[in-house]
């Protein structure tokens, strides 16, 4: 081979084994000092290498026995210098891939798409030359005027780590102490490369770790690694040209000529640049090019593309997507919340009510508050920039035991907190929130540097809403933050009080219970639970019609509500069903009361349409703290069997629980063979005191519902993955049985036609995997509010 005549004395030489032309000339153009020679096979790989004198080798494992190979030049020892990288697809970013490449000398591995700069930048530190300055991006001055000085501390302080690990990196071989601190390090380093804007830095310090946790590694490869994200501090963050412009544009999209102008009109009143689309393709492609504050979906249009685009943005794009729904309620809000709407709204309602829903959160009442916990002061930065520029008020908490004083003192209207902290850790602390009558509903967002399996687990668990990975993508935060924030705020106006009845609803009554029960058990008070249900009400409804059905709801509730006092808490529970909690009040004095409350309603005449007249009258069951239980849930469990047996023995009379009585009802039966799955679901409704049963196989639910007392006004989850049955077959031996339930499926492999069939069959929904935890708990929920 004949080389050019500028070969520099330096001259480096590297080899190329299956990379593309296009980075073989970025490549000589970015580094014109080093040679780089190219080799489409291992077999022209090893030609060149007879060759010798090469200082760096990089392979793509696409070329066929390149691993094998690979292995083989590991013990070539006249080749011991050469430095090695390989290309892998990103699938292979797995510990176990990391691990055995690093043990065949190779010091770095690429990711498709390779990025040519990024090579060279390798390559250059490699063998030792000055690193090419090579912008990754152009500069957006006035970003960086925000970022900036955060930016400057935090790439110093991430220096001297980088710095001080490559100091210790010879001893970590003979001291597991400092390897584990190393492993810590780099762990660290890993989580905040990429949320300043280094997404390549969190790679290779990803690769580190992985090194320092299993093998016992070369000084010379960490510190290698270390240079590389030395390097990579020195390049531009790109955090500094995030998208950020100063008029906020608000995308409409929809088909409906009349309805786009209507809102473009409105929009230009109010000061909103808007931009109107009907082509999803047009859509990705302005995404890309300028920011876009919040869009408006017409689901009008064309439904599933409608709601894949709603998908598409919500997945980090735009903050605030609303969808506008052919009505105010149904399937169309449903599958708008599950494709992640920020919130729904009737086409029919006025422009300037829709666009109301696009604005900032700060703007649509009180400046939110947002309260951030994480013991690195760097990360506390970053999220308040986000936060602040969201209109949010921030504060920002680092020393994890100031953290009960500042929540009483600040009061915030969400929590952000940091899994992993000294002294205390992030899900003892939203455990106790979670516990605590007064923060229990607080939304918690959780922050961990970890996103596997376990972890994710173990965070739901704690009872936290949602979780953001370390390094965090502005986009993800910001969509996550508005999302829980936009929830929060609806939820609260929407479902403290019950409209037909005016009582208190389940979902708020279960933490005022629970808090009436913890203090009944510290001042050592009795409390009791009530079960009411009324009785034979389908029958007035079916008869009377459902308004009269309505009225008889709402006076019995007005009865019930007065005959306890303004502490207790009386709710409707669901359909014709009430609970009642009360402290300081035996079983006894709990009978007596609802016995005169029951005389009194059996003693109103109601009328029906057509002048008839009718009588009613309710059953109810009683379980007392602490004797037939220490805990909401199995307290109400134990009113409830008290109150089956009422309805057994002819109705019309209250009971107390006697535990002698096996009856069985359950709110949700859940058939999923995926154990973690059905643990996160079983905590999250037993959170909200919501009972529920898990069936592992087709077979134990079908056998449950044959043998044990039959299933009551269970909401069925059904796995459409089963193993021992499908879906549709177990739903279809479900209907078989005669009795209806309701049924929800869940999938991950459920193709269009399998969909349609549950459909059919009746299934109120199909949920696809990974599914929502809070959105399928919002099914769960309506299914039993009605
Ligand atoms: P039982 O004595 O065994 O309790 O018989 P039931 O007919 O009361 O019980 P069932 O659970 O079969 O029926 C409850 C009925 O309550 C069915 C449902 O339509 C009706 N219902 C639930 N919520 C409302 C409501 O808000 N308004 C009206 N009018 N009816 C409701
Ligand atoms: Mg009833
Ligand atoms: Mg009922």
């Amino acid at each position: 081979m004949t080389k050019g005549a500028t070969i520099l004395v330096s001259e480096k030489k590297c080899l190329f084994v299956g990379c593309s032309h296009h980075l073989h000339g970025q490549l000589r153009q970015i580094c014109p000092e080093i040679w780089v020679d190219r080799a489409e096979s291992v077999e022209e790989a090893v030609a060149h290498l007879k060759e010798g004198g090469y200082d760096y080798l990089i392979l793509d494992s696409h070329v066929p026995n390149s691993l094998e190979f690979l292995k083989q030049l590991a013990n070539v020892p006249e080749l011991k210098g050469m430095k090695r990288a390989v290309c892998l697809d990103r699938e292979y970013n797995k510990p176990h891939v990391i691990h055995a490449v690093v043990s065949m000398r190779v010091s770095r591995v690429f990711y498709h798409p390779i990025e040519p700069g990024e090579v060279a930048r390798e390559i250059a530190s490699g063998v030792k030359l000055k690193t090419p300055a090579i912008p990754l991006v152009t500069r957006n001055p006035k970003k960086e005027r925000t970022i900036g000085p955060l930016l400057q501390t935090f790439k110093e302080v991430n220096r001297s780590r980088v710095l001080r690990m490559m100091v210790e990196a010879p001893k970590a071989f003979h001291d597991p102490a400092v390897r584990r601190e190393l492993e810590r390090d780099a762990h660290k380093l890993k989580g905040s490369l990429g949320s300043f804007g280094f997404p390549r830095g969190t790679e290779i310090a990803a690769q580190l770790e992985t090194i320092l946790r299993y093998d016992n590694p070369d000084a010379s490869v960490v510190t290698d690694l270390c240079r590389s994200i030395l390097a990579q501090l020195d390049l531009e963050s790109e955090a500094l040209v995030a998208q950020n412009s100063d008029v906020p544009i608000v995308l409409i999209f929809t088909s409906d000529q009349d309805l786009s102008v209507d809102l473009a009109a409105a929009a230009s009143e109010q000061n909103i640049r808007t931009l109107v689309l009907n082509n999803v393709t047009d859509v990705k492609e302005i995404i890309l090019s300028s920011s876009l504050s919040a869009a408006v979906v017409d689901l009008h249009t064309d439904r599933e593309d409608c709601l894949q685009l709603i998908r598409f943005l919500a997945r980090g794009h735009v903050s605030r997507v609303v969808a506008l729904t052919a009505d105010s309620g149904g399937q169309s809000l449903m599958n708008a919340a599950e494709a992640g709407a920020w919130k729904a709204i009737e086409r029919t309602a006025s422009p300037h009510k829709i666009l109301s829903l696009t604005r900032p959160l700060s703007s649509a009442g009180g400046q939110l508050r947002v309260l951030c916990v994480d013991d690195d002061p760097l990360v506390l930065g970053q999220l308040k920039t986000t936060l602040n520029s969201m209109g949010l008020q921030t504060r920002g908490l680092y020393e994890p035991q100031r953290f009960w004083d500042e929540l009483e003192a600040w009061v915030p209207d969400m929590i952000l907190l940091d899994l992993d902290m000294p002294c205390v850790g992030g899900l003892e602390l939203c455990r106790a929130l979670r516990a605590s009558a007064r923060w229990g509903e607080l939304p918690i967002i959780m922050i961990t540097a970890r996103d596997d399996h376990d972890t994710k687990f173990r965070v739901f668990r704690a009872g936290a809403d949602d979780f953001i990975a370390k390094p965090f993508l502005e986009p993800e935060l910001r969509q996550r933050i508005s999302n829980r924030l936009g929830r929060s705020r609806v939820e609260r106006d929407e479902s403290e009080r019950d409209p037909l009845t005016g009582l208190l609803t389940r979902r708020k009554a279960v933490p005022l219970l629970r808090r009436l029960l913890s203090l009944a058990s510290q001042k050592g008070l009795e409390m009791s639970f009530a079960m009411i249900d009324l009785d034979r009400f389908k029958s007035v409804n079916d008869t009377y019609g459902h308004a009269t059905g309505d009225q008889v709801l709402k006076t019995t509730a007005r009865i019930v509500q007065t005959a306890f006092r303004d502490g207790d808490v009386v709710a409707r529970w669901g359909g014709e069903e009430l609970v009642v909690g009360a402290c300081r009040m035996s079983k006894e004095m709990m009978v007596n009361r609802l016995r005169r409350v029951l005389t009194s309603i059996q003693a109103i005449e109601y009328r029906g349409p057509k002048g008839t007249r009718f009588h009613t009258s309710f059953s109810g069951g009683i379980a007392e703290f602490p004797a037939d239980g220490d805990e909401v849930n199995s307290l109400l469990e134990e009113a409830d069997k008290a109150l089956y047996r009422a309805k057994e023995e002819g109705r019309a009379r209250v009971l107390t629980a006697s535990s002698s009585h096996e009856v069985r009802r359950v709110d949700v039966a859940l058939v999923e063979d995926d154990v973690v799955l059905a643990e996160v679901i079983r905590d999250a409704c037993e959170a909200r005191c919501i009972s529920i049963e898990h069936f592992l196989t087709a077979t134990d639910f079908l056998t449950s519902l044959q043998t044990a007392v039959p299933l009551r006004q269970s909401l069925i989850l059904l796995d459409y993955d089963i193993p021992d049955m499908d879906g549709l077959t177990l739903y279809r031996k479900l209907i078989e049985t005669g009795v209806e339930y309701k049924v929800i499926m869940l999938s991950g492999k459920m193709g269009e036609e399998e969909t349609l069939q549950a459909l059919e069959l009746g299934a109120e929904n199909c949920l696809q995997k990974p599914i929502y935890l809070s959105v399928l708990m919002r099914y769960i929920e309506r299914h039993l509010e009605t």
